[in-house]
């Protein structure tokens, strides 16, 4: 029938494909995680497109008629998450950007042996414009012999077992990968499913497109500023586009689709950079390799380092390869 593509596959059936395709040994425990993960960003889609009509943009801290305390998106998506992985029964800890302490779970019939590290709704200074936002998760396994704790998020990233992101806009896109390339998916809000509509993505070895800050120019170091000299006056004549939406989700999203080079690095004002590394750094990075690019805070490549505190941050240039390897060129000759 036209119109109509060949095949119809949904996260659902491509992760319990993936589950069955590892046999025996696979009981099953990431394909239900990645399941509470996808009904999370269903509630969180929904949420942020009748954030305007439900009133929930904005008004932390107030109360409405019936004298309720109104919650922020952003704090009403963190709830949802929490729920929702508490309730899947196979999480032992979670980290959240809008939590200061990591989260243990106690209660032995909800334990489980996974470790999610998540930022709820990410580009917060967005939300009220209505521009595109996003929910970020990486996932750890508990390491061997341990109940759960800390120190079982305190680990590289390149230990993480799947990583994924949610991006809120003209569509909802569920990017997820569980360390064999990665897949993408677009909520079909008419039946609710995720539908994989970009398998196996591949980002472009070279872009054309730089998305940083710029706004922080005076504050930049020099390798960051001459390579984006290079890349506004190149010697061929072909300057570089310039998009920066100041979401991360979204940002990365193009750059893993069009490719090119997103930056947040560190500054004369910001140490280490704005972003954090377990819940926005070591997922991205994590998609962005798998999906054939590089992640570097410069000098060093993001999913080997080893965190220190949960909410710690880190700089982050990640994207095509090409691009990438040219911005490290600047820190190499410094
Ligand atoms: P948030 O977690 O408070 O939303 O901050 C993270 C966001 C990223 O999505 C985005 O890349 C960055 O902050 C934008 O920062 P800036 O407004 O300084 O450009
Ligand atoms: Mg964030």
């Amino acid at each position: 029938m036209a119109g109509i593509a060949k095949e119809i596959v949904t996260l659902t059936t491509h992760t319990l494909n993936d589950q069955a395709a590892l046999g025996a040994q696979a009981r099953g425990d990431l394909t239900i995680l990645l399941m509470a993960i996808q009904t999370t960003c269903k509630y969180l889609s929904t949420n942020v497109r009748r954030a305007r009509l439900l009133n929930l943009v904005g008004v932390a801290g107030t109360a409405n008629v019936q004298g309720e305390d109104q919650k922020k998106l952003d704090i009403i998506s963190n709830d949802i998450m929490c729920s929702s992985l508490k309730a899947s029964g196979k999480c032992a800890v979670l980290v959240s950007e809008e939590i200061d302490e990591a989260i243990m779970i106690d209660d032995e019939r909800l334990k489980g042996k996974y470790c999610v590290v998540f930022d709820p709704l990410d580009g917060s200074s967005n939300i009220d414009a209505g521009v595109n936002i996003g929910t970020i998760f990486g996932i750890y396994r508990v390491a061997e012999g341990s109940k759960g704790a800390v120190s079982d998020v305190l680990r590289p990233g390149r230990e993480m077992v799947a990583a994924g992101y949610c991006m809120y806009g003209s569509s909802a896109n569920l990017v997820i990968s569980t360390g064999n390339g990665v897949n993408g998916y677009t909520l079909d809000q008419g039946i609710g499913e995720f539908i994989l509509t970009h398998p196996d993505i591949k980002i472009p070895e070279r872009g054309k497109i730089y998305s940083f800050n710029e706004g922080n120019t005076l504050y930049f170091h020099e390798p960051v500023t001459k390579y984006l000299e290079s890349i506004k006056f190149p010697s061929n004549g072909k300057p570089y586009s310039a998009r920066y939406i100041g979401s991360m989700v979204a940002d990365v999203h193009r750059t893993l689709l069009y490719g090119g080079i997103f930056g947040y690095p560190d500054d004369k004002k910001s140490k280490s950079g704005k972003l954090r590394l377990l819940y926005e750094g070591f997922p991205m990075a994590f998609l962005v390799e798998q999906a054939g690019g590089l992640a570097t805070t410069g000098t060093t490549r993001i999913l080997d380092i080893e965190p220190t505190s949960i909410h710690q941050r880190v700089p982050v240039f990640l994207g095509s390869r090409d691009d990438v390897n040219d911005l490290m060129s600047f820190y190499k000759s410094e």
